[in-house]
């Protein structure tokens, strides 16, 4: 298995991928408070090593389904950050013409199936896209993200059970941030999720989700069996959001100190930590990474600000084909 953090190469893009989700996001918290931003958002700070691990193990043809806490998925699957800055500032130049906003992102020459605000909704898509390419008689694969609070839904159960037994080649991919809004995952379930998914009778295993390479090293292992036609496998990467469930989420659930701790289990800070001791990254190429994602985002904000506003008057334009 490739040691991603002793590649230079691959620790470059990968560092490059986790800086650009932190600063798109960053910056869309801050247009938010300033009052530019409308609607709601659902950050995904601190849990960058998941989508771009993930997307690290993928191949530009393969495909994902994505979920309300999106914007990771959209940017690792190589979406350009000035069309979903636009979309979320409401802009004509952004992915669903400004009508779809943070929750909406489809970006179908990258493989992104769509970003999904409906809970699960994205697991049985990935399951048809499966059944999609196996059809088609193609070896692409699906990616499907989703939280933990999913596992919990119907549309979960029956896109796994299907994917399981038509060995259909989908990767599922749980990104358990241990809160699904404010419930708990382990107050919701009296099994782990991975044992859940194994009731289906697919590989699923559990990983340090703040960890690139244990994300990428299951990630990868699922990609292979889905495309030599074993099916699908299921992978559990625990990490944590650092930010609220959405905008409107005062954190009575949880403590300071919870926060405070996984924090200090920054997934950037720990990948840049790993690949300089691994010699892969000196301490000026990691400020390079940095400074090329806050410019790449600035450069974002700008453009979307500047492009014209969508026209509530075409709202229902596109709804009905012609
Ligand atoms: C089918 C459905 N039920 C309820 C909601 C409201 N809702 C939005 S996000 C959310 C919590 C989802 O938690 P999880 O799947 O763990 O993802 P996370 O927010 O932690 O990333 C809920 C209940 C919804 N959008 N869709």
């Amino acid at each position: 298995m490739t040691g991603v953090s002793a590649d230079p190469d691959l620790a470059r893009q990968v560092l490059g991928t986790m800086w650009r989700i932190r600063r798109f996001e960053e910056a869309v918290d801050e247009l938010f408070a300033r009052g530019l931003m409308h609607g709601t958002m659902h950050l995904s700070i601190g849990q960058e090593a998941v989508p771009t691990a993930t997307c690290l193990a993928l191949r530009p043809t393969d495909s994902i389904t994505s979920t309300h806490r999106g914007h990771g998925h959209c940017i690792a699957k190589g979406a350009a950050l000035d069309r979903m800055m636009a979309e979320l500032l409401a802009k004509r130049t952004g992915y669903c013409r400004g009508r779809g906003g943070s929750m909406h992102i489809a970006d179908v020459a990258t493989g992104n199936l769509g970003a999904n605000g409906i809970v699960a909704g994205g697991v049985p898509i990935a399951a048809g896209a499966g059944l999609a390419a196996r059809l088609r008689g193609t070896d692409q694969v699906t990616v499907s993200f989703f939280g933990d609070g999913a596992v919990n839904e119907g549309a979960w159960h029956e896109g796994v059970n299907l994917a399981a037994i038509w060995s259909l080649p989908v990767v599922f991919v749980c990104e358990n941030n241990q809160y699904g809004m404010s419930m708990p995952s382990t107050k919701a379930s009296r099994t782990t999720l991975a044992e859940r998914a194994s009731g289906y009778g697919i590989p699923s295993t559990t990983v340090d989700g703040n960890d690139v390479q244990q994300v990428y090293d299951a990630v990868t292992d699922a990609v292979a069996r889905a495309r030599s036609g074993d099916g699908p496998s299921f992978v559990e990467a625990v990490t944590y959001r650092w930010k609220g469930h959405s905008k409107s989420d005062k954190n009575l659930y949880r403590t300071r100190d919870e926060i405070e701790q996984w924090r200090e289990r920054d997934p950037i800070t720990l990948f840049e930590a790993a690949a300089s001791e691994m010699g892969a990254l000196a301490a000026a190429d990691i400020d390079q990474c940095r400074e090329q994602a806050r410019q790449a985002v600035r450069s974002a904000v700008q453009a979307a600000m500047a492009a014209p506003d969508a026209d509530p008057a075409e709202l229902a334009d596109a709804v009905y084909a012609k």
